[in-house]
């Protein structure tokens, strides 16, 4: 017997302004919610008193039914760096190891950088139409290096949780600096102190 929430839903996004409607949730991140994952903290921490800028922002939208839990999130960050590093989100693996992602970019310039626990590593250098599978287990985080907003979907299931607290520990083996003018992956000096 069907439920009330085991019909279809559709959501209509407006492709000029890249948004969808409806938006169910929205998470917005600043500098004072980074200030671990920057490299420069003395940058980060002046951006905090200099008005917190808006880093990015997630819309959500959740397909949940009595047998399944999908969602799909629009993120959005916008141009710019703190210090020499350019805007990203937070990064995490989901807490469960079963469960991978997809990512489709559809505007913008950037890097998804992702990482296993033991310290592979993969940087996918990503355009307006890049869509990306992040397999299971591995830590997955976003860059904007364009001039423009960095605008993607992603698509996964609500019961893969998040795990923060890995990416957060040492970040990513790589920084995307901007280095004269131009995006270049650096070592974190975290990962080889
Ligand atoms: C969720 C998916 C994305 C991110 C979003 C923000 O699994 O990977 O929707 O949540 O891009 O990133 P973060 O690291 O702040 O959650
Ligand atoms: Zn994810």
């Amino acid at each position: 017997m069907l439920q009330p929430n085991d019909y279809p839903v559709s959501v209509q996004f407006d492709l000029s302004k890249l948004v969808f409607s409806p938006v169910l949730e929205k998470v917005e991140r600043r500098v004072s919610d980074m200030a671990k994952h920057f490299h420069d903290k003395d940058a980060a921490q002046t951006l905090v008193t200099q008005g917190d800028k808006l880093l990015y922002e997630v819309l959500y939208h959740s397909f949940e039914t009595s047998k399944s839990d999908m969602v799909m999130c629009l993120t959005r960050i916008f141009s710019g760096t703190v210090g020499d590093e350019y805007h990203m989100t937070k990064g995490h693996i989901h807490a469960r190891d079963d469960q991978a992602e997809i990512y489709f970019c559809l505007q913008g310039e950037g890097y998804l950088l992702l990482q296993t626990l033991d310290g592979e590593f993969r940087a996918e250098r990503w355009t307006a139409g890049t869509l990306s599978h992040i397999p299971p287990m591995w830590a997955h985080r976003t860059v904007n290096t364009g001039t423009n907003d960095l605008v993607f979907v992603s698509v996964f299931n609500l019961s893969a949780g998040y795990d923060y607290g890995v990416v957060e520990a040492k970040g990513f083996k790589k920084l995307v600096v901007e280095h004269d003018g131009q995006p270049t992956l650096t070592d974190n000096p975290r990962w080889n102190p």
